[in-house]
């Protein structure tokens, strides 16, 4: 049985592909659960994408994982900076846990650049548009690899 990863991205990633493409280019979530869940296949692990603009229910859901996921990759959207509740719950989970952003936020504005899940990540993507999350599949892939 292949390994579940859950995708897990935070506030406003809902508007992905809709608002300010200039950014976050023009597809949507929908797409990225589809292309994961193609790449995922190839490395033998199947994906679980979800989309929460609250804190509390990406904590729910981390902490969910901790018995049906082997693996996390997460874009906390802006909670990136601020959640020392969402960096707790993944210290409190066992497996490999890899960081995406869209766009390179070490490029933007400087309250971007410091990260709280970078504290617990990984591995860390950003600025590699939404193929930051292809990437981040196919080394999640080796990473549970047996
Ligand atoms: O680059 C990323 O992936 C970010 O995590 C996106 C967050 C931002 O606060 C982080 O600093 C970097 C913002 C997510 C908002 O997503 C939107 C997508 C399309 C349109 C509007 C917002």
């Amino acid at each position: 049985m292949s390994k579940r990863v859950y995708i897990l991205n935070g506030p406003n990633l809902n508007l992905l592909g809709r608002r300010q493409p200039e950014i976050y280019g023009y597809d949507t979530l929908d797409d990225v659960a589809n292309f994961c869940g193609e790449v995922a296949k190839t490395v033998g692990i199947e994906t679980d994408l979800r989309q929460s603009n609250w804190e509390g229910q990406i904590v729910d859901w981390i902490h969910e994982a901790r018995d049906a996921a082997a693996g996390i990759i997460i874009n906390p959207g802006a909670l990136t900076h601020t959640s020392v509740a969402i960096l707790d719950a993944l210290n409190a989970f066992d497996g490999p846990v890899l960081e995406v952003h869209i766009s390179n936020v070490h490029k933007r504005e400087s309250f971007r650049h410091h990260s709280y899940v970078s504290l617990r990540a990984d591995g860390v993507m950003a600025g590699f548009g939404v193929q930051g999350y292809s990437l981040a599949v196919l080394r999640m892939g080796e990473l549970l690899k047996d």
